[in-house]
């Protein structure tokens, strides 16, 4: 089996299990207090979104006149608009569970401007022609807002709240400062790999390991992430 059969398959895994992890927040959703509902909201909102983007990223190798290997590169726009819009919802799924245990009011909104820094500047570093000056500003603009999240969160301290919840957040923070870290890694890989080499199997190798290594990352971030929130409110 060929790497760009592989990928494909693997966005249908991603496609299956965001759609799974929606079932299974809205399900949760009405054991819940109503206090705690929004949580469930939040955790499903964000897999709805993504099962539908990956629902469009497997049809794409159909697409006619794309080479295989294009079809999977032709993604990375579709995956920036779901960062777009699931990031910030996850920041504030985790905003009402990092209130819960004490955090003061008003944090989210800066780290929510600091994501829609991130993932814009990162799209248009993406995007930008690689190498050029202009690109690694992007870059640099992207990582600086992305440690500013990093920073931010791994300093919020659980004061208060059951031990679920306090639990919970602490579980949460390694997602956002361990989890998140893949999405970098996986760009700087692409990156290094098509440095390395200019030659239909290199840019083959690198188009599909980073797609790879985000659909794992997604998973992870999104479905994971939703469970350990759902857990700090649950009856
Ligand atoms: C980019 C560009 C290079 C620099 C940095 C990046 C960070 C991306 C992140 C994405 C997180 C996505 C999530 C998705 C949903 O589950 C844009 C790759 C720092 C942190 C959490």
């Amino acid at each position: 089996m060929d790497l760009v059969t592989i990928t494909q398959a693997l966005f249908m895994l991603g496609f299956v299990s965001m759609a799974a992890g929606t079932l299974y927040f809205v399900l949760e959703r009405s054991e819940l207090k109503t206090e705690h509902k929004a949580t469930a909201t939040y955790a499903a909102l964000v897999t709805f979104i993504a099962a539908i983007f990956y629902w469009q990223m497997t049809q794409v190798v159909s697409f006619p006149g794309l080479t295989d290997v294009a079809a999977i590169e032709s993604t990375m726009p579709i995956r920036y608009l779901d960062w777009l819009l699931t990031t910030p919802l996850l920041l504030l799924e985790f905003g009402i569970i990092a209130s819960l245990a004490g955090a003061p009011k008003g944090f989210t909104y800066r780290l929510v401007l600091a994501d829609l820094v991130m993932i814009i500047t990162g799209y248009f570093g993406e995007i930008g022609a690689p190498g050029t000056v202009g690109n690694y500003v992007n870059f640099a603009l992207s990582t600086f807002a992305w440690l500013y999240i990093v920073y931010t969160i791994w300093n919020i301290k659980p004061t208060k709240g059951t031990v679920l919840v306090k639990r919970s957040v602490e579980t949460m923070k390694k997602f956002v400062v361990f989890g998140w870290m893949i999405y970098p890694i996986g760009t700087a890989t692409q990156e290094f790999l098509e440095l390395s080499g200019s030659d239909a199997q290199t840019i083959q190798l690198a188009v599909c390991v980073a797609a790879i290594i985000y659909v794992f990352a997604d998973v992870i971030n999104k479905v994971g992430f939703g469970v350990v929130a759902l857990r700090a409110v649950r009856k």
